[in-house]
């Protein structure tokens, strides 16, 4: 395995000659290390089944499914499929996910520690993934908005982005929601935490998930706190040019893992519809999340 930061961006790494099946523990572990300290690690030239992909994924953490079937590779259902084209005329997954700001499964109690993505078809054009390193952008904030969310806490919730099934069709909007609320409660998570593993301390909040901040005691601060903070962290920047955010661009045979703790993701808009295929896993490690 070799390890090559790049040194054009603000973070990541690319790693060569990775082979899952072959690796040593200490190579594993390695490889965990790179990812925790480069926040994304971009393995170059895997070739892998399904079933491959998830051995994979259980090398490195513990493989959680996604709350919801429709993303469900037919293979594996720990592999959640992000697809716009149809497979012998049946749609596979769900198209346009994560279009918007977020950590993966911040609405959740447990939130992954890691996620992997193995783009299987690449768009033509727009092919890549933002990024913001959340705990650069939390030493960027002013001292005094850092001492207002000291101790804090923030309320998530999947609302705002919960995707319609063909099961919907026909339903009340009113039921789905009531669903939503039911099934997928609001969680609170600290504003802030140290990461267990760098010590860096990282601002969790998202564009997409979370709706409320409170202060230490408990009390709303409102939603032009929240705001700032979203703004101040490069996610309120409709034309993706504030120097916080990073586009990761891959190709085929890249597998990127990052790790979700400190980085907020957005996949890349396209007005016009690509085809755009890619496979999702998403891994615990040993620690708390937070
Ligand atoms: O379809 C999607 O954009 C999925 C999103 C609501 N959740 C991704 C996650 O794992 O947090
Ligand atoms: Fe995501």
């Amino acid at each position: 395995m070799e390890v090559v930061p790049q040194h054009d961006k603000k973070f990541g790494a690319v790693v060569h000659g990775f082979d899952w099946e072959k690796a040593s523990e200490q190579e594993i572990a390695d490889l965990k290390q790179v990812i925790y300290g480069n926040k994304i690690a971009i393995l170059k030239n895997q070739s892998l089944e399904p079933k491959e992909y998830l051995a994979m994924g259980k090398r490195l953490g513990e493989p959680e499914k996604y709350y919801q079937p429709m993303y469900y590779h037919p293979e594996a259902k720990e592999i959640f499929v992000s697809s716009n084209v149809p497979d012998n005329g049946h749609q596979i997954g769900v198209p346009r996910t994560g279009k918007f700001w977020h950590a993966d499964y911040a609405f959740m109690p447990r939130p992954f520690a890691f996620t992997m993505i193995y783009p299987q078809v690449i768009p033509t054009h727009n092919r890549g993934t933002y990024f913001i390193n959340m705990s650069e952008a939390f030493e960027t904030l002013p001292d005094k908005l850092k001492e207002t969310i000291e101790g804090g806490q923030c309320h998530h919730s999947v609302r705002r982005f919960f995707k319609i099934r063909p099961t919907d069709v026909y339903r009340p909007v009113s039921e789905i929601l009531e669903e939503i609320e039911r099934e997928t409660p609001p969680t609170i998570h600290p504003t802030t935490f140290n990461h267990p593993i760098t010590g860096e301390k990282v601002l969790y909040i998202s564009e997409g998930f979370t709706y409320r901040i409170d202060d230490a005691d408990g009390n709303d601060l409102g939603q032009d706190v929240l705001s700032d903070l979203l703004k101040a962290s490069g996610q309120l920047d409709k034309n993706y040019s504030n120097s916080l955010i990073n586009l990761q661009t891959f190709e085929r045979g890249d597998l990127l893992v990052w790790d979700n703790r400190s980085l907020v993701h957005c996949a890349q808009h396209s007005k016009s519809v690509v085809p755009s295929v890619s496979y999702r896993l998403t891994l615990h490690d040993d620690h708390t999340f937070c």
